[in-house]
């Protein structure tokens, strides 16, 4: 489906709010992808649907996932079923805009938690939804320069800020949000230890 078809169709989804965001996150993916070398065009259209899914009644979004879509929501996105945006937006995505490229659609699905080995795509919508220029929050400019200089880093601290929230109010945390911080943690510290190891063999 053309762009302005897709635009004008999520505007009928969503209050002006929520479609603004979602132009802002389609702005800041591109500006994302150019920077790092990733697909403008793929990063833009996902940044553009990635919330496609969000102003769907809360109560009929478990039974649509299992009727209409055939998949069956874990238990943690049943309980809190904010979560279940990402994967109900996915299927969305694919079957009213026609977006079949699996690596949108994953960015999509998982735009909410992460996932461990995420795409450089799906980490530019994840933090593309944490920047984009409308949202406003303490740090979010710290989070924009980290965001340049650092993606990985960047979600990390998304992460960390979004866990510490959930924590404070007593909220279920989900383990792809675990899996994911999890994940580059270790990366970094495996980039740290063979920097090290390398640093050594010229001694
Ligand atoms: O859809 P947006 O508002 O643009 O942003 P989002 O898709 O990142 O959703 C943010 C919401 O999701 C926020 O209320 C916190 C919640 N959330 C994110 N990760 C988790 C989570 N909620 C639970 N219970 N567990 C998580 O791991
Ligand atoms: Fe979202
Ligand atoms: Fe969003």
């Amino acid at each position: 489906m053309e762009t302005e078809k897709i635009c004008r169709y999520l505007q009928s989804m969503l209050s002006e709010k929520r479609y603004r965001h979602s132009l802002g996150v389609a702005e800041e993916g591109k500006r994302l992808a150019q920077y790092y070398g990733a697909n403008p065009e793929k990063a833009y259209l996902a940044g553009l649907v990635h919330d496609c899914a969000k102003e769907i009644d809360f109560g009929q979004a478990a039974e649509l996932l299992r009727k209409r879509y055939g998949i069956t929501p874990d238990s943690i996105s049943v309980q809190q079923p904010k979560l279940l945006h990402g994967p109900l937006g996915a299927c969305v995505a694919q079957s009213e805009f026609e977006i079949y490229d699996p690596e949108i659609l994953d960015a999509i699905r998982y735009h909410t938690t992460g996932k461990a080995n995420m795409s450089l795509l799906a980490k530019i919508i994840y933090i593309a939804d944490y920047i984009e220029p409308n949202r406003e929050f303490d740090g979010v400019d710290q989070l924009r320069s980290t965001a340049y200089s650092d993606i990985d880093q960047a979600i990390i601290d998304g992460l960390d800020f979004t866990i510490c929230d959930l924590i404070k109010k007593h909220f279920t945390i989900h383990p792809d949000t675990v899996h994911c911080r999890n994940d580059l943690l270790m990366a970094r510290q495996k980039l740290r230890k063979d920097e090290t190891q390398n640093g050594k063999e010229y001694l």
